[in-house]
């Protein structure tokens, strides 16, 4: 167990805590009790098997005036078999000098595997403020997080206040998602699977599970409140989910960005279009810009929270003299509100026929007609053919066994996923 205070120059708090079979731990037990006054904690260590029950803690302070403190409590399973439920937080860097970015990374595991899709929230102190500022660290490989699913849950902290050290409470937990222990991978290997342990699914639930976990600390120098430091982040996800050729229509998700990195709400997207690749990742600003009024599902002007799936269905428009077969790269970057834009995400394309939609309708229409003959046509030559065979036999009077095999070939469906470079299925 930690207690941490505040005040580094003052003498530090005093703890007493009371076990359930009567026993009291407090500044006398000098095997259980110990003071860091350089990172201003009390810690009390129990060692073996603890008593079940309940405990009182008691923390005095030992000055005048009011004084901020964090008690984090940590116990270990007795059977060395059963892991239990671990999560542990830690801090990119120990010094932060804007505009460097600080992320904050949680592992939350299960013996050598990593707990996903969990509820994990991050409790930052800050110099100035009485109230912690609240933050989600997630699991989704957008933003500072690098690997989706692989355990390791990570946030972008920008929300500042001013200079001075700030530190850091996590509470991972359940409650309200279906978090499972994904037994076929290891913590921190992104999408790599190893088998799954013997006898054991490969998404086993949790159950009902609380962490509190301490993060430390971090020193924050040379930071100005006027200065925007940070644009939204870079969308790196961004996906086509399905295209519609007739009404030259495209959908796009992606993962929000937020007004600093991942924190807070973007203002504002810029879908950006075109049919020249070169052009379009040397100089986006020359490239076609999509109207509010080719957004047919989705808001420019309004961006989902951070962390968010964004979803939108925009109209494509194509230069008059495209050939047959266009192909339109797609990209886009967020703003914020005081000027700070992203640079552009990830690329992604889809290839539409520029045929006008009757010309299209007629060839189509040609084209069943001659498959309907020739279908016909090939049908009336095997019932002559077998007809020819059956009198051969029947005049030979030799029993004969004649097979016809058949080959069919299912058309190529064209999948929009096909169109889109990141698609892995
Ligand atoms: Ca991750
Ligand atoms: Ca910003």
């Amino acid at each position: 167990m930690s207690i941490t205070y505040n005040g580094a120059s003052s003498p530090p708090v005093k703890v007493t805590l009371m076990h359930p079979n009567g026993n009291v731990t407090d500044e006398d037990s000098v095997d259980e009790y110990f003071v860091d006054t350089v990172f201003q904690s009390v810690n009390i260590m129990l060692e073996g098997i603890a008593a079940v029950g309940k405990y009182d803690l008691t923390v005095i302070n030992t000055v005048t005036g009011s004084r901020k403190i964090q008690i984090t409590a940590t116990s270990y399973t007795v059977e060395e078999a059963s892991y239990p439920h671990r999560s542990g937080a830690k801090w990119r860097s120990n010094e932060i000098k804007p505009p460097e970015k600080q992320a904050l990374y949680v592992a939350v595991t299960k013996g050598y595997n990593p707990v996903i899709n969990a509820r994990v929230i991050a409790y930052i102190d800050r110099p100035s403020s009485t109230t912690a500022f609240e933050l989600v660290v997630s699991d989704n490989g957008a933003g500072a997080d690098v690997n989706k699913d692989d355990g390791i849950y990570s946030a972008f902290v920008t929300d500042y206040t001013q200079d001075g050290r700030y530190s850091v409470s996590v509470t991972v937990d359940n409650e309200g998602v279906d978090t499972t222990i994904a037994t076929d991978s290891l913590v921190g290997r992104g999408a790599a699977r190893i088998k799954a342990s013997k006898g054991r699914a490969a998404q086993e639930s949790t159950g009902d599970f609380q962490r509190i976990t301490n993060g430390g600390t971090f020193t924050l120098s040379s930071y100005d409140e006027n200065t925007n430091y940070y644009p939204p982040n870079d969308v790196m996800d961004l996906l086509v989910t399905s295209i519609d050729k007739v009404a030259k229509t495209v959908t796009l998700e992606w993962t929000a960005p937020g007004a600093d990195l991942d924190v807070g709400n973007a203002s504002r997207y810029d879908i950006i279009t075109s049919e020249n690749f070169t052009a379009l990742t040397l100089d986006p600003e020359s490239q076609t810009l999509v109207n509010e009024s080719e957004v047919i599902e989705g808001d420019l002007n309004a961006p989902l929270p951070s962390g968010s799936l964004e979803h939108y269905v925009v109209k494509i428009l194509m230069k008059e003299d495209s050939s047959a077969s266009t192909i339109v790269w797609i990209t886009l970057r967020a703003h914020d509100d005081r000027g700070g834009v992203s640079v552009i995400s990830n690329l992604v394309s889809a290839t539409f026929k520029n045929f006008p939609e009757e010309e299209e309708k007629e060839e189509d229409e040609t084209k069943l007609g001659m498959i309907l003959g020739i279908t016909f046509g090939v049908l009336a030559a095997l019932i002559i053919a077998a007809i020819v065979i059956y009198c051969l036999c029947k005049s030979s009077g030799t029993s004969q066994e004649v097979t016809t095999t058949m080959e069919m070939k299912q058309a190529d469906e064209e999948s929009p996923a096909y169109d889109n470079p990141i698609y892995k299925p």
